[in-house]
């Protein structure tokens, strides 16, 4: 359970690492089973997802790596008994101040060893913008994330500036000048912790250039009674609820 404090520094902060969510040795468990899904899936088509932005605005990011897998509740039950878990949907309901989470999707990333591509700074916003931005994104560590392997970044406080401009070339971005990745607040951390964040939250993440690959799963949640302002970014599973009740009544399907 999340004290007032957490709860207060995330609305402050527009971001809070929370220690040790899971144990060690479930984030291990996790760890196997999403490596063992990224090797399933190499097999049929190319991982790569590193972002053609990231390529320009980072040095060293040209021959960088990022594996990925969107929505993988679909591929492995562990995944589905993970996100729907009470610790991680109450400190999410928690940190949201809303009894209700709904889920809009999943993505895991595997930044591999000593060429795990960056992430330019960005809100997740103009990717899936909602009326009352009420979303977040949790971040789940199943292996370490010190600053060497390419931790994720944030701009403190930069969830209340509202939506920004950004430009939409290779992902959508900031200014590359104004928001260089080295800028931004690094958030270390250990297999287990996840860390919450804003979808107006300026956030980003450097190279890997450590010897262990970086290990996460995001999940992208949203109270159910906001909505999005335009069609887009729809995935499966969106619309399950992850805790608490669809005040709206029956749903449609992703909205
Ligand atoms: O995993 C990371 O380093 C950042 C991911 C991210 O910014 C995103 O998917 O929007």
């Amino acid at each position: 359970m999340l004290s007032d404090t957490q709860v207060e520094q995330f609305n402050r902060d527009g971001f809070l690492l929370v220690k040790g969510l899971l144990s060690r040795e479930d984030a291990a468990r996790y760890r196997a089973a999403g490596h063992a899904l990224i090797e399933r899936l190499a097999a049929h088509s190319d991982m790569d997802a590193t972002w053609g932005s990231a390529r320009e605005s980072v040095e060293g990011a040209g021959k960088t790596k990022l594996l990925h897998c969107h929505d993988v509740q679909f591929y492995d039950a562990v995944f589905t008994q993970l996100i729907c878990s009470d610790a991680f949907t109450l400190a999410a309901s928690r940190v949201m101040g809303t009894p209700n989470v709904q889920l809009h999707h999943t993505k895991m990333f595997i930044k591999p060893p000593e060429k795990g591509s960056p992430f330019p700074m960005h809100q997740d916003q103009p990717y899936f913008p909602h009326d009352r931005n009420t979303m977040i994104a949790g971040i789940i560590h199943f292996d370490d994330a010190p600053i060497e392997k390419g931790c994720v970044r944030v701009v403190p406080g930069s969830h209340k500036l509202g939506p920004l401009q950004h430009s939409a070339e290779g992902g959508w971005h900031l200014p590359f000048a104004e928001y260089p990745v080295e800028s931004a607040v690094p958030c270390p951390a250990e297999a287990g912790d996840v860390l919450f964040f804003s979808y107006l939250t300026i956030h980003g993440s450097g190279i890997n250039v450590s010897n262990e690959a970086r290990t996460t799963l995001l999940v992208q949640m949203r109270d159910p009674e906001d909505n999005p302002t335009i069609k887009t970014h729809i995935s499966r599973g969106q619309g399950m609820m992850l805790r608490g009740i669809n005040p709206a009544g029956i749903p449609e399907g992703p909205k």
